[in-house]
């Protein structure tokens, strides 16, 4: 999966026909390195962002996702927690909502029922907001566990099919870098939910803190976790770096099929 951010400061040059050809190029040069999914986004959720409204959201995304429709052979994600988002981008053909809030905002899971698309819930504590001041887990794993099989448990409840739906355990999502190591180490455990694991950590602190090296100097270190996501059983990886990242998959894949 390689990530397409439309974010704020996007349409400060150039214009927003410029902007949307620059992003076509960009998904059109990862489909070619070998992305199956382009994840889009109009939402900031770092850490402390600011929030963006739901009509300025579906004014970045619905006319990339309208474009990509259009014009590329790829399953188009959306990163979205946004009702009207999900509905709209779904129309415009819209393939995955991907969703950091697991469906949790009001009318967010009714909209995704509707559209009849699969889903991806990720594990979160708190809002982006406030989601590093101090996350304190008793047993992290486990909290994370219970939190994705509740989720599922409501997205059955209102009508999505259990095939429809991708986990993740939500990478520097309200996590000390202690946590997100150790959640890495064990993500095994979360296949006891019987869905596909969705692994984002391209780029994030938790490679910056351990290397101690700036966002631009992460590609090494994100391409360990990728290698060790796959060995771990994860099917989809959420990344910036598509060449890089789909030939440590082929390489693992040619070792795997090996006899
Ligand atoms: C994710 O893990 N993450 S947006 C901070 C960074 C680098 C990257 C510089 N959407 C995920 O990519 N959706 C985001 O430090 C996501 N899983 C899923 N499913 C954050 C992001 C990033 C944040």
């Amino acid at each position: 999966m390689g990530i397409l951010n439309v974010t704020p400061d996007s349409f400060s040059d150039g214009g927003r026909f410029a902007q949307r050809d620059l992003a076509l190029r960009h998904a059109e040069a990862m489909v070619s390195a070998g992305a199956t999914l382009i994840d889009v986004g109009g939402e900031s959720t770092r850490p402390g962002a600011r929030t963006v409204s739901p009509v300025e959201e579906l004014e970045r995304v619905a006319p990339i996702v309208e474009a990509i429709s259009r014009e590329l052979d790829v399953i188009i994600s959306v990163d979205t927690s946004t009702p009207a988002v999900i509905r709209e981008t779904a129309r415009l053909g819209a393939g995955l909502i991907n969703d950091v809030r697991s469906l949790q905002r009001d009318g967010a899971l009714d909209a995704a029922v509707a559209t009849g698309l699969p889903v991806c819930l990720m594990h979160m504590r708190g809002e982006p907001t406030d989601m590093q001041s101090d996350p304190r887990y008793d047993d992290l794993l486990g909290e994370v566990s219970s939190f994705l099989r509740e989720r599922i448990n409501a997205c059955v409840a209102a009508g999505i099919a259990r095939e429809q739906i991708i986990l993740d355990p939500g990478f520097g999502f309200g996590k000390t870098l202690e946590h997100n190591l150790s959640l890495f180490k064990h993500m095994e455990v979360l296949h006891e939910l019987g869905r596909p694991l969705l692994v984002g950590v391209s780029r994030k602190s938790m490679i910056g803190k351990v290397l101690d090296k700036p966002v631009d100097q992460r590609l090494y270190g994100a391409l360990a976790l990728a290698g060790m996501a796959i060995t771990k059983g994860a099917r989809i990886l959420r990344v910036h770096d598509v060449p890089e990242t789909v030939d440590v998959v082929r390489m693992i894949a040619a070792v795997e099929s090996a006899e």
